[in-house]
């Protein structure tokens, strides 16, 4: 891995441990700061693709959870970022052709086709979301009819086609080039896989795919916490209250977001399929899903995974090749 990619992998990671740290704070009475917004932060038709941060300390609802973690913001029953009124718990959006789709994300309604889509796109879409309930929509950033055929195909067709309906996953769009080179977000608190328009993966489209299983992987730990935990004791590591441990080494948790080469250069042996893997167990369970998922004979995975010959002779490839046997149609 060159040092530009490099810095991209480790910022990916700061950036994922900062949204969890952000995601695991309570906060005290005197931070709600009751601050109303007038919906301008939030996407291009339902102001919804990036959350204002007024509302990081609101409850809009009442139900308990900050409107910063809340999928449904105003508790009317339907994810934010399906909810053409996400702050108004009278007023949804309609379902003209009652497809389920929310004709404002819709591809094509009663025939008539959203900008830049095509038909095929729009079948693609229903099919995704009648097979898989995930909702693929354009974002600030639009997919191509190239990319929704090829994302569709993964969770319809290919790798992911298996994998049953995720509580947890239900929406699924594009968003401009992110400055820091992330590719892919799954977003737990709010059901969705942000892919960021990325150098990578328009040169490499396998790439996004690649991206989206591992993603995907994140939303399946949390489904299936006893598939991540069994991983997780075979995995060599250990999650403590203040710290993680791989084996004998102890890792504070701050050390992820300022040294991660420490953890790499700890983790010295290349048993995983790449050095993004080694940077705790959430990490290394999304990147050894996905690689032993993944065996195209057209399409090279040594981009990302460098050391995947010898990861396939470990017994942490054989337990995900076992556990696909039972997750997987
Ligand atoms: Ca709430
Ligand atoms: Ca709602
Ligand atoms: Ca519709």
């Amino acid at each position: 891995m060159n040092s530009i990619k490099f810095k991209i992998a480790l910022l990916t990671i700061l950036f994922s441990l900062s949204l969890s740290a952000n995601e695991g704070l309570s906060f005290p009475e005197k931070f709600n700061l009751g601050k109303k917004s007038n919906q301008k932060h939030f996407g291009p038709k339902n102001h919804i693709t990036g959350i204002d941060s007024n509302r990081n300390f609101t409850d809009l609802d009442k139900d308990g959870v900050y409107d910063l973690m809340d999928s449904d913001i105003d508790g009317d029953g339907v994810t934010n970022y399906l909810d053409l009124f996400p702050l108004d718990k009278k007023k949804k959006g309609v379902d003209k052709d009652r497809d389920g789709l929310p004709d404002f994300v819709d591809f094509e309604v009663f025939g008539k086709l959203k900008e830049g889509m095509n038909t095929e796109s729009a079948d693609y879409q229903k099919k995704l979301f009648k097979i898989k309930g995930i909702t693929i929509f354009n974002g600030d950033f639009f997919f191509k009819n190239s990319e929704i055929k090829r994302v569709a195909k993964l969770y319809l067709k290919k790798e992911l086609k298996g994998l049953r309906k995720l509580k947890n996953l239900k929406v699924l769009f594009k968003q401009p080039p992110h400055a820091m080179g992330y590719r892919a977000k799954f977003r737990h608190n709010h059901k969705a896989i942000t892919l960021y328009e990325n150098e990578d993966h328009r040169g490499n489209p396998f790439h996004q795919e690649l991206s989206l299983a591992h993603e995907s992987f994140h939303a399946l730990a949390e489904e299936i916490p006893t598939f991540y935990q069994d991983f997780v004791g075979l995995s060599g590591w250990t999650e403590h209250e203040d710290q993680l441990s791989y084996e004998d080494d102890f890792f504070d948790h701050t050390i992820f977001r300022t040294k991660p080469d420490i953890i790499i250069q700890r983790l010295k042996a290349p048993e995983f399929p790449s050095d993004y893997s080694k940077l705790g167990p959430e990490e290394m369970f999304a990147e050894c899903a996905t690689a032993s998922l993944f065996d195209r004979k057209d399409a090279s995975s040594r981009f990302k995974y460098p050391y995947l010959n010898k990861y396939k002779t470990t017994p942490l490839h054989q337990f995900f090749v076992s556990y696909f046997h039972t997750l997987f149609n």
